[in-house]
């Protein structure tokens, strides 16, 4: 007798597999979240002083497991580029560097950026406001290899498929993400195949040797690990374009897709930290307040500053760097502080009227929450 034989029921991947779900009323951060969070880490606040972060402050977020790709064998890493065109393309990350590189600094921000505020907290990677980071990112220009393939009659996506697999609420996937072909072949979209991260090889965490960047957008857009692109006749309708990354007010809607980056300002935490608590410590006098701001709408026209938990507001100075449309921008403002506690609130407002929000926004996913930053400081003589 085969005592190893397997059960009358056989395990499903469902077992495995946590579902969507609401933390209770009184539910703390779990130990699952924990281990996401421990894995994926944000961009630590004073790391908004760089122009452009260095690799290992920018923020990460990663589904499955980063695949391992040796330098060795990078060589050998193919890029697909088929469907619905007329001439499919395979080409080496030589054949890519061959080509005409464009680099473009981006400002890449996760869509759960901010769930972890929410009430009730949707379960999932635990981020407070620090899921954001701007790099230079070096590639091929999506348009013209699109245009170099030729999609035929009838294309009207691209969909993106990275070498990373896992299984999400039951269903087993590669990470897979799609454009609507027009914004994947216009060259004004800034849409790059990148091979390199503030002038090095992309970092293992980052997309090792090759993903997508799509400016503007929150993170999901821009696949990592990118080995191959389909051009196809019909929307696509895969787990992480229809099932995640929807905005939903209750579970069986169908909700809004998860795209454009709403406007959001983070200020650099002045003064000092209490090591647990995080309160920040200044000391009576001039505090300079500065920070950066984005959106994917446009530019930050304007960034406000309130010192008095929020009763009055006065205007920081933006600074915004016309060459680089994609990225985030400075911004500075003085505070004069008085021993006491304080409530510093600082909000971004867009060129098309997007404003952060003074309450948080809810949904099931926990996307967008671009409520405004309240960072809370004790002035002590
Ligand atoms: N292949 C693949 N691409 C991916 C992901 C992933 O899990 N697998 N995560 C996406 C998400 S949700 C975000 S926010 C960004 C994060 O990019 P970064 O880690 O380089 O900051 O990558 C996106 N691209
Ligand atoms: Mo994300």
């Amino acid at each position: 007798m085969d005592v190893t034989s397997a059960p009358a029921a056989a395990p499903t991947l469902g077992e495995a597999s946590a579902p969507g779900r609401l933390a209770g009323p009184d539910e703390g951060i779990g130990a699952a979240e924990l281990a996401l969070a421990a894995r994926n880490h944000g961009l630590p606040l004073e790391a908004l002083r760089y122009d452009t972060t260095p690799p290992g402050l920018h923020y990460v977020l990663v589904h499955y497991d980063i695949p391992v790709v040796p330098a060795a064998d990078a060589g050998e890493w193919r890029l697909g580029l088929g469907g619905l065109v007329r001439r499919p393309l395979r080409l080496g990350l030589a054949e890519l560097r061959a080509r005409p590189a464009v680099t473009h600094r981006v400002t890449l921000e996760c869509a759960g950026n901010g769930r972890a505020r929410l009430s009730p907290r949707p379960v999932s990677q635990p981020w407070l406001v620090e899921a954001v980071g701007t790099a230079d990112w070096t590639g091929v220009p999506l348009a013209a290899l699109l245009a170099e393939a030729g999609p035929a009659d009838g294309a009207v996506e691209a969909v993106f498929t990275g070498a990373d697999h896992g299984v999400e609420r039951g269903t087993e996937q590669d990470y897979r993400r799609s454009l609507p072909l027009g914004h994947a072949a216009d060259p004004a979209r800034g849409v790059l195949v990148a091979y390199a991260m503030n002038g090095a090889p992309l970092p293992p965490q980052h997309g090792y040797p090759l993903r997508l960047v799509v400016p503007g957008w929150y993170g999901m857009a821009s696949v990592k690990w990118l080995r191959d692109i389909t051009v196809t006749g019909t929307p696509f309708t895969g787990f992480q374009q229809a099932v995640a990354y929807r905005y939903r007010q209750a579970p069986g809607e169908p909700g809004d897709p998860v795209d454009v980056i709403a406007p959001r300002a983070l200020m650099v935490p002045p003064g000092f930290p209490d090591f647990m608590s995080r309160v920040r410590v200044v000391r009576p006098g001039p505090v300079p307040l500065t920070g950066r701001a984005w959106s994917g709408h446009g530019p930050v026209v304007r960034v406000r500053v309130s010192a008095d938990g929020e009763r009055t507001w006065r205007d920081a100075e933006v600074t915004a760097d016309p060459g680089h449309p994609w990225a985030w921008s400075a911004w500075g403002a003085s505070w004069t502080a008085a021993p006491g506690r304080h409530l510093l609130t600082v909000r971004a407002t867009d060129a098309t009227g997007r404003t952060q929000p003074l309450t948080a926004p809810w949904n099931r996913g926990g996307f967008g929450n671009n409520l405004v930053q309240r960072v809370e400081v004790l002035c002590v003589p």
